[in-house]
């Protein structure tokens, strides 16, 4: 049996692709790996791994015959300011890592997942082109342009089968992200329905593309599907679904709860938002893999509240 290991498997994206992937493949298929223990015990098999420790991964890969890999640990844009040499640290170290697992255990295919933070302050902002001007100016911003070099240089030189996308922001109640600058337009969620008001850290007119988490994990099972041949991008590829302003995303979940009051108090966090793009040119992966995103605000507004209001009323049981 094929066998997949997902590393980071709790957090925001881990946590619903490991439980897409079980349903796609079979539970005995799917490996879950995270450096810290569920609260609770996970519906997959659980190990624990630091992606670090190199020959723990190696130790792992080789016992469980591991085929695929989905190496989704990394530490994001806010949280990585607060420490860049960790952050850099880390995201780079743990993609070598899995790198040259893959290319001496003949993995046959890796997934890592790139950013909209490989874009910077001279990159065109609307529509921003697959390839364009790449000037990131946070910590989690070049370790992902890094990233994505050493990416496409162990697919042309080695051959290992590695495809990447650039997530935009990613929505999703079920897990917590971890420290992104996208995240406010989680927060508002959780502050609309317990508090009735928001106080938001980016300029009211931030405009972002964001994603909600359905179409960020089939989007990833679909690129890893692809044919190899179709695929002409082995950096990461744009993804796009919808963009929009904390104005704007205030707006629709008044249209939901009319009381709720949004107000600004934009922080460090408004610098990183300003220099990445506001939506992205996603043709490539729309001609290559056939991409094509299914929730638009209106929807992502719908199913967040929806979402959010089940999970806090059954905290609160
Ligand atoms: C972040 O805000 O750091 C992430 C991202 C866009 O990669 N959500």
């Amino acid at each position: 049996m094929a066998k997949i290991l997902v590393i980071g498997a709790l957090g925001q994206l881990g946590s619903e692709l490991t439980q897409a992937l079980c349903e796609k493949y079979g539970k005995e298929a799917v490996i879950a790996t995270d450096i810290r223990h569920p609260e609770i015990k996970p519906a997959f098999p659980f190990a624990i791994l630091d992606v670090m420790d190199k020959e723990a991964l190696r130790k792992l890969v080789q016992k469980e015959g591991i085929q695929q890999i989905f190496h989704l640990a990394a530490i994001l844009s806010a949280k990585g300011e607060k420490n860049p040499q960790l952050a850099w640290n880390l995201n780079m170290t743990s993609l070598l890592n899995v790198l040259d697992i893959a290319r001496e255990n003949n993995i046959k295919k890796v997934f890592w997942p790139s950013s909209i933070a490989v874009f910077g302050p001279s990159t065109p902002k609307d529509n921003t082109p697959q390839t364009t001007i790449m000037d990131p100016n946070t910590v989690y911003g070049i370790s992902k342009l890094a990233g994505e070099r050493w990416c496409e240089y162990y697919y042309e030189k080695f051959g290992v089968d590695v495809r990447s996308i650039r997530y935009p922001g990613i929505i999703s109640y079920k897990a917590q992200p971890g420290g992104g600058t996208t995240d406010y337009a989680i927060d508002i969620f959780i502050q609309a329905l317990t508090t009735g008001k928001y106080e938001c850290f980016l300029e009211a007119d931030a405009r972002l593309p964001m994603m909600y988490i359905d179409d960020a994990v089939r989007g990833t099972i679909e690129l890893m599907d692809a044919d190899a041949d179709n695929l002409t991008v082995r950096s990461g590829y744009n993804l796009g679904a919808m963009s929009f302003t904390p104005e704007e995303i205030a707006s629709e979940v008044m249209a939901h709860l009319e009381n709720f009051e949004i107000t600004y108090e934009p922080d460090f966090r408004q610098q990183i938002a300003a220099s990445w793009p506001s939506s992205v040119d996603d043709s490539s992966a729309r001609d290559d893999w056939k991409w094509d995103h299914a929730y638009d605000l209106g929807k992502l507004c719908e199913v967040m509240l929806k979402g959010m209001r089940e999970l806090l009323e059954n905290q609160s049981m």
